[in-house]
């Protein structure tokens, strides 16, 4: 198994980044990082240049996108989780689907009701939020119309297909999405729930800390 260290923050994407390492049980060192405080930004480009997290770090070499991330995990860990599945194609059209669609609109209220407050109380139009609204409650429903009789969005079992196109669902009553209406995403999402490396990613993993030290592992 090569070296892999795996840097990552709280919010969205590295969200799901670590929870499909946790459920791979991908033998990966965690390493919180804050790409976007000014001390960091500079040295944090040399391993993703958007100063993004997450980020991967496989024997020296970084790896950035959620999306990859998984995917190379998967080769390495549980291939079936989404390079080695039968209905691999079918993951990835959920993957690709969730970026283009879902998780924008969805985004827009985790960010807007959730990040933006943190540094700036410059609220965006309400009709912004109304379009946002609108392009949500369309894709929320065909999500929720494809899992009427179906456990999974793809096959018998929980893929990376279910935790990416949730990206935004454990956020959802905060960021004040109206998820309650879409009943069968419920149930599906409850049921994801129901796997801790979905619902507690974080659990076990050292906090970001308080004072900002020389990002771990990196030479600016
Ligand atoms: N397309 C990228 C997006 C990465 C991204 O936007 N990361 C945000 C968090 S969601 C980030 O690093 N923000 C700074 C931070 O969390 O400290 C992915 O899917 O990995």
């Amino acid at each position: 198994m090569p070296d892999l260290k795996l840097y990552f923050s709280r919010n969205l994407n590295p969200r799901v980044a670590v929870a499909a390492a946790k459920y791979m049980d991908a033998p990966v060192e965690y390493i919180p990082a804050s790409p976007r405080h000014p001390d960091h930004t500079a040295a944090f480009r040399s391993l993703n240049p958007n100063a993004l997290v997450p980020v991967l770090v496989e024997d020296g070499v970084s790896l950035w996108e959620a999306d990859a991330i998984a995917f190379r995990l998967a080769q390495l860990c549980q291939p079936d989780f989404w390079p080695g599945h039968p209905d691999a194609a079918h993951i990835t059209m959920w993957v690709s689907w969730s970026a283009a669609h879902l998780t924008p609109p969805g985004g827009a209220f985790y960010f807007h009701r959730l990040v933006r407050p943190q540094f700036s109380d410059e609220e965006p139009s309400a009709e912004f939020m109304e379009g946002e609204m609108r392009q949500f409650r369309e894709h929320a429903s065909t999500l929720n119309n494809f899992l009427t009789g179906r456990d999974w969005l793809v096959g018998k079992g929980p893929t990376y297909a279910d935790f990416r196109v949730a990206t935004v669902f454990p956020f959802a009553k905060d960021a004040g999405l109206p998820l309650a209406e879409y009943r069968e995403i419920c149930r599906w999402h409850d049921q994801l729930m129901q796997i801790e490396a979905w619902r507690d990613p974080f659990l076990g993993l050292a906090e970001h800390p308080d004072q900002i030290k020389p990002l771990e592992g990196v030479t600016a």
